[in-house]
This record gives C-alpha cells, structure tokens and sequence, in this order.
C-alpha cells in the first residue's frame, strides 16, 4: 500500500517512484530469467525505435548505432514473470491509486545494452493503446541500477493533466510527440534514476522519454501496464470480451459479457 504522500505524489505529478518494492532475492530471480530469455530467445539486437525524431536527438554518427532489445510478454517463457503480474506489493500500490479492481494489460521489456543503448523520445503512452479513462497505470520495474548517464525515466510533472495529446504516427515509426515543441532542449522535464528493485509507477498521460545509455553496464527495465475494469480500449464494443486478467478485486458484469463455455 502506497502512504498519503506517495498517492498525492502521483495525483499531483502523473507519476511516483516506489523504491525497493522488489526485494533482492526478488530482483535476482527476475533479472537471472530475463538474463536467460534474451540469451535463449532474443540474442539479437535492433537500433530501437525507429523514426526521423532520431535527427533532434542523436548526432549524426549515433543515429542509427544504437542498441537495443525489446521483449513483449517475458511470461510466455517465464514463470517468475508470470508471478511477477500478481505481486502483492504491486498490486497493492496500484489499489492505492485507482481503487481496488486492477486488471493486468501487458508486460514489455526495455532493454539499453552498453554504451550506445537507445534512447526513447518523448512521448505518452496512451497513443499505443488508447483506452477511455484516465485510470491506466504503467509500472516501470528496474532490474538494474538506473543513474541518470544510463538513459533513466524522464517525466514532465503535471503533464498527465491534459489527457491524450497529438502524436506524429505513421508506417515509419511508432508514436511521438512534435520535436519542435517536445524535446528536451524545449521542455523541462525530471530525470528519475532509480536502484533495482524500485518501481515507478506513471500515469499513461504523463510525458516522458529517455537518453542514450553510456554506461558499461546494461540497463533494463521492464512495463507492466495496469488499469480498473471499466476502462475499455478504444475501437472495442463494451459487449466485446476484454480478455486480461484481473489482478485485484472483481470485474463487474456489467463491464463484459460471459466468458464461460456451457
Ligand atoms: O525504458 C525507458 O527508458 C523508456 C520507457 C518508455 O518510454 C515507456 O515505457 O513507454
């Protein structure tokens, strides 16, 4: 359960870090079956994610060497990510801030290899998956140490407030804000680097983004997204089943049809 101050935090900010939510023998499970997943299924690295906002934010040489891998659903291969979904303590913080139903979305990994690891631009994200509230949560769960030069989260405060903004999308990449409005030489925004095991819990509205990783180390982190039953994904009629698993409380039927086969 998250403290007063941690939910105003949040409320106030669009995002709120949870430090140690992970024990280390925690950390160590998840990180050895991440280790072991890119090793046995993802060996291969992309440059990350593609785009012309890489001119606004790479030098010419870097544009197109960075590294990256990017693993979705790690409890398809997995059994500690698959519990990682139910954690009592994630769960908990969750129910502190949107109320006692939670219902699991996705888990992705965002991993930055050494020296040139990607960077992310600055974005929300809601244009991935649009849904019709506010009450969506994403977690970000850091298997290692995270300090500033490693391309940790970056936040804009109070950025959550205006809702869904206008992305560039398009064949070529995948949604972000204007580089002539949003980057981070336009817009203030907070770095906030964290120790593995800590959780940063960020509203799908708040703006972020992350910088290159120029450290020798790797640094990954993982997004679980989170959000209450009633919040539907756009484009899905409210009678069509939305198949997630719920994490914490019920879902109502009024919220879905049956799912049950007679
Ligand atoms: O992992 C990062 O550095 C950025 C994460 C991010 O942009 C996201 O989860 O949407």
């Amino acid at each position: 359960m998250l403290s007063a101050d941690q939910v105003a935090h949040y409320q106030s900010n669009g995002y709120v870090k949870v430090e140690g939510l992970l024990s280390p023998s925690e950390v160590d499970e998840l990180n050895g079956e991440m280790n072991w997943l890119i090793d046995e299924w993802w060996g291969e690295d992309s440059i990350g994610w593609r785009g012309p906002w890489r001119e606004a934010y790479l030098s010419e040489d870097e544009q197109y060497a960075t590294k990256a891998v990017f693993i979705s659903s790690p409890h398809m291969y997995s059994s500690a990510w698959s519990r990682i979904i139910f954690h009592g303590e994630l769960v908990s913080s969750l129910q502190s801030l949107i109320g006692q139903d939670v219902q699991w979305h996705h888990t992705v990994l965002h991993a930055k290899p050494p020296e040139i690891g990607t960077p992310f631009p600055m974005h929300q994200d809601y244009p991935f998956y649009p849904h019709d509230g506010p009450n969506f949560v994403d977690c970000l769960i850091h298997l290692d140490p995270t300090p500033p030069e490693s391309g940790c989260l970056q936040v804009v405060p109070g950025s959550h407030r205006d809702g869904p903004l206008e992305h560039v999308t398009g064949e070529h990449t995948r949604p972000y804000l204007p580089t002539d409005m949003y980057h981070p030489d336009k817009v203030d925004t907070v770095s906030v680097s964290a120790k593995a095991g800590d959780v940063i819990f960020f509203s799908y509205y708040t703006i972020h983004w992350s910088d290159v990783n120029r450290t020798d180390s790797w640094r990954k982190s993982v997004r679980i997204g989170y959000h209450t039953p009633d919040t539907r994904p756009i484009g899905k009629a409210a009678d069509e089943p939305n198949n997630n698993i719920m994490v914490g409380g019920t879902k109502q039927h009024r919220q879905e049809p049956k799912l049950t086969y007679r």
